[in-house]
């Protein structure tokens, strides 16, 4: 059986200087670089919004990033616009590695936002990442990347869930954190069966 690196998110928006910007997003870029070599795969994911996406605050009149809305598949976080198609904002951290051999874009569709690699935040509508794991004999995860707290966490969950053995190397990711997401995120990962290391 084969252990991938699934990279989440590794992209300009979520780098200082980015529209939805992570402190530290940047220090992780060389440090995932240097472990891909170890593992049978390298798959990484991009948020990959069309221009106003449902999840942009922007899209919604008088509402300002940061608050929550309700949406017909529960509540949703309302964000900067980011990772927008085509933008630079979506392109990878310009030093990361991209020689993998599978690049998963998430959030395509207007109505829904997705922050797993797995399944949209209906938490059904799959990105097809399950089936392509298992046609490949991928039973072993280990996930880094950004956010900690949102795409990090939701798809460490969803792996756990699907039965994959699932570890997320915290030291190379980081959090948004906001309102104790953080906390909340490790903790239901922890339950969830997904190993923190
Ligand atoms: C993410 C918020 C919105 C992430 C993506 O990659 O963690 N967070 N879209
Ligand atoms: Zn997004």
């Amino acid at each position: 059986m084969s252990h991938a690196l699934l990279v989440i998110d590794v992209q300009n928006d979520f780098c200082p200087g980015g529209a939805l910007a992570v402190t530290g997003g940047d220090e992780i870029v060389t440090p995932i670089n240097a472990i891909m070599d170890e593992f049978d795969a390298v798959l990484l994911t991009q948020d990959w919004h069309p221009a106003g996406h449902s999840s942009f605050a922007s899209s919604h009149a008088g509402k300002s990033p940061f608050e929550m809305i309700e949406m017909p598949y529960g509540p949703q976080v309302l964000w900067p616009d980011h990772c927008v198609q085509g933008s630079d904002g979506a392109e990878f951290h310009p030093d990361l590695r991209t020689d993998g051999d599978l690049i998963i874009r998430k959030g395509f569709r207007n109505a829904i936002d997705s922050y797993s690699a797995f399944f949209e935040n209906d938490h059904s509508t799959p990105t097809g990442l399950k089936g392509y794991l298992e046609a490949r004999g991928i039973s072993q995860l280990t996930m880094v990347g950004l956010a900690t707290d949102f795409c990090v966490y939701y798809s460490a969950v969803d792996a756990a869930r699907l039965g994959f053995d699932i570890t997320v190397k915290t030291d190379l990711c980081r959090a948004i954190d906001m309102d104790g997401s953080l906390s909340t995120a490790e903790k239901a990962m922890r339950e969830a069966g997904v190993t923190l290391a």
